[in-house]
């Protein structure tokens, strides 16, 4: 089977490829012939998803997937949740985020937070869903070089290091994306 995964973040389709056994193919837009911005214009983490997927689906007319992610702070009320990509501007930068995030947040006593992905998958024009969660916390300062966007700050429940600190392999133990995967494999596994 195979499936397009409609993103344009190259660091989700290597964590997705590394989490892959054989339950599918993906296919990356840039295999797909694709090079377009798909936009992310709604107020949750599953429209957004739905918007990526459908705009894919209905150029293409193949199956395929989509995830949205977020960061959502208790003590911010959610925040910066669908809008973690562009929380410190339009262009922001990952590190411009992360340091909005800090500043934001030394006024706040709890750092609790978690990551949040839902999985948006087209099949033959109809959408199921998927979620993952990981539960955790903000680091006071960045630690590490590996991964992406928020991974400099967040510790997961259960760890003592950021994600940016950890291998693919052991953020993969705790992440979000990884168990949203899960259910997405055991879905077209079962069928
Ligand atoms: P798409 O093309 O898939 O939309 P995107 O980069 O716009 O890619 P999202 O809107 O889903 O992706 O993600 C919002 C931001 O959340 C993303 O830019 C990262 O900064 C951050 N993020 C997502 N997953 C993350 C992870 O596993 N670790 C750290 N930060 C993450």
């Amino acid at each position: 089977m195979q499936l397009i995964f409609a993103t344009n973040n190259q660091h989700k389709v290597q964590e997705v490829r590394s989490l892959l056994n054989n339950s599918f193919t993906l296919i990356t837009l840039a295999e797909a012939g694709i090079d377009r911005d798909i936009p992310e214009p709604h107020a949750t983490l599953e429209e957004n998803a739905r918007e990526k997927s459908m705009t894919i689906y209905q150029l293409t007319g193949s199956d395929c997937f989509s995830e949205d992610t977020g960061l959502e702070v208790a003590a911010l009320g959610g925040a910066p949740g669908v809008h973690s990509a562009r929380y410190a501007g339009a262009q922001a930068t990952a590190d411009q985020n992360i340091y909005k995030l800090l500043q934001t947040l030394t006024s706040q006593q709890s750092r609790a937070a978690q990551f949040r992905t839902v999985i948006s998958l087209i099949e033959q024009g109809t959408e199921i869903t998927f979620e993952g969660i990981c539960k955790g916390h903000i680091a006071e300062t960045p630690s590490g070089k590996k991964g992406f966007g928020y991974d400099p700050v967040f510790i997961p429940e259960g760890a003592t290091r950021c994600f940016a600190e950890m291998d693919l392999e052991e953020k993969n133990q705790y992440s979000h994306r990884r168990k949203a995967f899960d259910q997405l494999k055991n879905y077209l596994l079962s069928k």
